[in-house]
């Protein structure tokens, strides 16, 4: 194996043994294959396009295929295995409806437009000829991977829209269209940059319709107070960002005597009005995903993942029969709830009766925390936030959004909030919040100083506030507003946000806690020299730099 597509990769270079994560050697090799067969059906869907042919249903394998393939996300080697079959029988079916059209399908030469392996032993080998390591010319490999990132973020928030009865073929044409383009021999440096700037442009669009998707279903988000406490009923911690499953399940647990608390990126949940509604929906519960080991134990109750972070369970941990899967999540080990079927909701009755059966929660705080800054809800405070701007209460903004992590180097987040003065406030969206969101920040003038705007994905809002500030300020470029951006990063969804704001034009993000093992030398120096992107340093020295820029200006 050989993967490097998150902060942890071993060494900033790569695993190459065992995922620092935890995914096997054997699932990472099904992981390449399963994108190699991915790249290789989209041979047949990107030219099928030209005659006016869409397949839905491979449409959304491809989708779900890549964001089964996310940091954290899956585990399962069966899903992973049966996954790999569904896969030829969709290339099968592209390749004669292609064929159909009386194009010349001889011509398509891809390796992963005609292999099939049967055997364990095929696929092991087969997965060694497939993998990243395979593009030799290290700034191709890296701008190939930068855009298959995207691409795998861009799917998990398309999925999310899906299952709100969402969707665009724009979005599916071109991450098949990008997906062949990462095979093509023939692209120069300056294509294969230009694709990863129209990756972020999709990227824009996709969370565009994904910000559709939540608040035309549930409502805008609104300022609330989250309680962090727990109440004396057997509950279940909802983890992950699938705002459906979160629908069925508070609709499915209502007056059954099960409470239901958010976990993790989870938490903006309870912002939504829609579901602010159940007097059953109590609150979150811990921190941030890489907490779960403790918080799962604490917990007492049901756990159900509807998508990443999946942190693999001590042998010796007690909460693994009260985990449950679902979507694109999986772990051996773990049940999983499939999908639903046309039309019905998901099914979570089985689940529903084993949490009656447990404990109630151990109560690990109390108290609350307030969020709900989506772009709508800051939008109606416009005035208040700009008056602030213009008298000088308010001297800059720092977008602080993104991951979180276990690298301890992480606390330099904890730290940069701490000692930001007064006069800021910070933006955020994303696990990385909960570095801060419990800290005693305060106020400017009734404004808390950590706006949380929902989840990773709800960075959208954040550019939405930033570009309402721009017009109500009459400035013509986003970067003369006094906004800094210092983001952290860890998996591939933060890679889709981070390209989306270059392809804005956001410029001099601060990005860490360390700059992407898939980043070549000579990338890192196109995004320096292109958009001023820079790693961290000590919080002292970005503070001293992040409050000057703005001041010069
Ligand atoms: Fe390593 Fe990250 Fe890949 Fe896991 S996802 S194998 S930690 S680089
Ligand atoms: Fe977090 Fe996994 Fe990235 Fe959605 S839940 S931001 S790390």
């Amino acid at each position: 194996m050989f993967c490097f597509q998150c902060q942890e990769a071993a060494k900033n270079e790569g695993c190459t043994v065992k995922g620092v994560c935890g995914k096997t050697t054997e699932v990472a090799n099904l992981q390449d294959l399963l994108l190699f067969l991915c790249k290789g059906i989209s041979h047949y869907t990107v030219p099928l396009r030209k005659y006016g042919i869409e397949i839905p249903q491979i449409n959304k394998f491809i989708t779900d295929s890549l964001f089964m393939t996310i940091t954290n996300a899956n585990f399962d080697k069966s899903r992973f295995t049966t996954r790999l079959l569904m896969a030829f029988e969709m290339r099968n079916a592209a390749r004669e409806r292609l064929a159909n059209t009386g194009t010349d399908i001889e011509g398509i030469t891809f390796d992963g437009a005609l292999w099939v392996g049967e055997t364990e032993v095929e696929i092991t080998e087969k997965a060694f000829e497939v993998g990243v390591l395979t593009t030799k010319d290290e700034d191709v490999r890296s701008l190939r991977e930068l855009t298959v990132y995207g691409l795998k973020g861009m799917a998990a928030y398309a999925e999310h829209a899906f299952n709100l009865g969402y969707e665009e073929n724009e979005i599916f044409a071109f991450m098949q269209r990008a997906l062949v383009a990462t095979t093509d021999d023939s692209l120069s440096v300056d294509e294969l940059t230009a694709l990863v700037l129209e990756t972020g442009k999709y990227g824009v669009q996709v969370m565009a319709l994904l910000d559709r998707a939540n608040t035309s279903s549930y409502g805008n988000p609104e300022i609330t107070k989250v309680n962090l406490g727990v109440r004396n009923n057997p509950g279940i911690l909802i983890s992950g960002h699938d705002l459906k499953d979160m629908e069925d399940l508070l609709k499915q647990t209502e007056g059954t005597g099960v409470d239901v608390y958010t976990h993790s990126e989870m938490l903006p949940a309870n912002y939504y009005p829609a579901f602010k509604k159940y007097s059953h929906f109590v609150g979150n519960y811990g921190s941030s995903w890489w907490h779960q080991t403790e918080d799962f134990e604490n917990f007492n109750g049901i756990i159900l993942f509807t998508t990443n972070c999946i942190v693999p369970p001590r042998k010796s941990s007690t909460y693994i029969d009260r985990v449950y899967t679902t979507g694109a999540s999986g772990f051996e080990g773990f049940k999983h709830i499939g999908d639903r079927k046309e039309g019905q909701p998901k099914d979570f009755s089985a689940m529903i009766e084993h949490a009656k059966k447990c404990a109630a929660p151990k109560e690990i705080e109390t108290g609350e925390i307030v969020g709900g800054f989506a772009h709508n809800q800051v939008i109606t405070l416009a005035d208040k936030v700009i008056e602030a701007v213009e008298s000088g209460a308010i001297r800059k903004f720092f977008v602080m959004g993104g991951c979180d992590g276990r690298m301890n180097g992480r606390n330099y987040y904890t730290e940069f909030a701490q000692k930001l003065p007064g006069d800021t406030v910070i933006l955020t969206a994303g696990c990385a919040k909960y570095r801060y969101n419990k800290l005693p920040l305060g106020e400017i003038n009734g404004i808390p100083r950590v706006l949380d705007a929902g989840q990773c994905n709800d960075s959208y809002s954040l550019v939405k506030i930033a570009l309402a500030l721009k017009e109500a300020l009459g400035l013509t470029d986003l970067n003369d507003l006094p906004i800094a951006y210092n983001i952290a990063w860890y998996e591939q969804k933060a890679v889709i946000v981070l390209l989306a704001l270059l392809y804005l034009g956001v410029k001099n993000i601060h990005l860490g806690p360390t700059l992407p093992a898939f980043l070549s030398p000579n990338v890192v120096n196109v995004l320096v020299n292109n958009f001023g992107i820079s790693g961290i340093t000590s919080v002292d020295e970005d503070m001293k730099l992040l409050l000057e820029t703005v001041e010069s200006k």
